[in-house]
């Protein structure tokens, strides 16, 4: 939990006290796949249909249209998008006929890759052939979600967050200090008479 609130003393922010920041995602896949939808969810807004034709930058996630995925002259774009952010979620919707990937790309990129099996809650979807799909491109880690349902969003919300300790100014200026400056001015045994 970020602390806001100035009347906070430094003393009340003991070790218990976690930050959390988001790894920023970039969500990347074929047109229809339920990126956009996916978005909604994740930032909780309402979800309402909205033909994605252009990449959208939010805070923390990266939305682009299914285009770029499938026209190759676009795909370069992908590499772009994808060192301005921490991790990329490759979706596929479970009533996806064939995949858009070819197999072991996932090395080709620069971040950290996992898998979204979107639509699961849809009366033609085949979870189990999105998932081998999706480990045949390369994915290690594969959510499975519905947009409609909420399923698997808390845990592509969990997986994204970093946890780490909240420590006052002042202590973390000491630690710096000790480790820098604190260690020069030991004098060194050969100077010791
Ligand atoms: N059943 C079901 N339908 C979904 C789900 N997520 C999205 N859809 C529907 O799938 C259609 C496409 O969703 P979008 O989120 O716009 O897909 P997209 O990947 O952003 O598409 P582009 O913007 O063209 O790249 C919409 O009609 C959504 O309502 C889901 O979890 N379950
Ligand atoms: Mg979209």
């Amino acid at each position: 939990m970020i602390i806001h609130d100035e009347n906070i003393e430094y003393s009340d922010l003991t070790e218990t006290n976690q930050d959390i920041d988001m790894r920023r995602l970039v969500l990347v896949g074929r047109s229809e796949c339920g990126k956009t939808t996916l978005k909604q969810v994740l930032r909780g807004e309402k979800i309402t249909y909205h033909k994605t034709q252009y990449v959208s930058q939010y805070d923390v996630l990266i939305d682009m249209p299914g285009e770029y995925a499938e026209n190759l002259d676009l795909a370069h774009a992908i590499a772009l998008y994808t060192s301005e952010s921490d991790v990329v979620g490759i979706c596929i919707s479970a009533t996806e006929p064939y995949s858009l990937y070819p197999p072991n790309v996932t090395p080709y990129a620069n971040r950290d890759i996992f898998g979204i099996v979107t639509k699961i809650d849809h009366w033609a979807a085949d979870v189990d052939q999105a998932t081998r799909w999706l480990e045949l491109t390369g994915c290690k880690k594969i959510f499975h979600t519905s947009s409609y349902t909420g399923e698997g969003v808390d845990e592509i919300i969990d997986f994204l967050k970093i946890k780490h300790k909240k420590e006052p100014v002042h202590k973390i200026m000491q630690e710096i200090h000790d480790e820098t400056f604190g260690k020069l001015t030991k004098i060194p045994s050969y100077f010791v008479e």
